[in-house]
């Protein structure tokens, strides 16, 4: 199983829309078993194909505290929503930030196994949140977009802050690093 790379807010993978998968195969499951790892890797609850690069219409979820009830969902598609509710929302693509998000409280959904098999079901709670999170990521969508802009700002701020920073400490690291090769030859 594979490791893959997810991509960080602000790259603009994250805003292509994924496609139907239109047949459920081997290399869908390969996918995501890797997608899974991927996830744990990362301490996640969830994680959509277009994170990792793969504009296919692929999500992964495990709310276990034991990470042994993996939910595979492909095509997955909201058919009714009710109520509103605030939830605390956090993303592997958006590193070390939280914030308060309004969501469907109760969804209906649709989508297939790793069999191909069409399944149909409800959730709510961080279920039904994190279904219509990753169902966001499929179609381009980030929950920082439901932010006020002053917020996604200030965010986007932060973040260019700490990039830029990051990319500091590694040039020094290199140009250290450098320093120690030329004395030792
Ligand atoms: O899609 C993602 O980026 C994964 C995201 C899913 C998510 C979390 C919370 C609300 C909605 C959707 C995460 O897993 S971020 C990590 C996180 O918030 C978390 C990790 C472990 C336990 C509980 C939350
Ligand atoms: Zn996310």
């Amino acid at each position: 199983m594979a490791i893959l790379e997810v991509l960080h807010y602000p790259d603009p993978g994250l805003r292509k829309k994924a496609v139907s998968v239109e047949t459920v195969d081997e290399s869908c499951r390969i996918l995501a078993k890797d997608m899974l790892q991927t996830m744990y890797e990362n301490n996640g609850i969830g994680l959509a194909s277009t994170q990792v690069s793969v504009q296919k219409r692929l999500v992964v979820i495990d709310l276990s505290e034991d990470k042994n009830e993996a939910i595979y969902l492909i095509n997955p598609e909201i058919l009714t929503s009710e109520g509103t509710g605030e939830s605390q929302e956090g993303c592997l693509s958006v590193p070390e930030y939280y914030d308060t998000v309004m969501r469907a409280e109760r969804i209906t959904y649709r989508y297939q196994d790793l069999e191909g098999k069409v399944i149909e079901s409800e959730a709510d709670g961080l279920l039904s949140v994190c279904i219509q999170h990753e169902i966001d990521h499929l179609d381009g969508k980030l929950f920082i977009d439901y932010l006020s802009p002053m917020k996604r700002r200030r965010l986007r701020k932060k973040l260019e802050k700490q990039e830029k920073q990051e990319k500091q400490e590694k040039q020094e690291k290199q140009e250290k690093q450098e320093k120690n090769q030329a004395k030792i030859l």
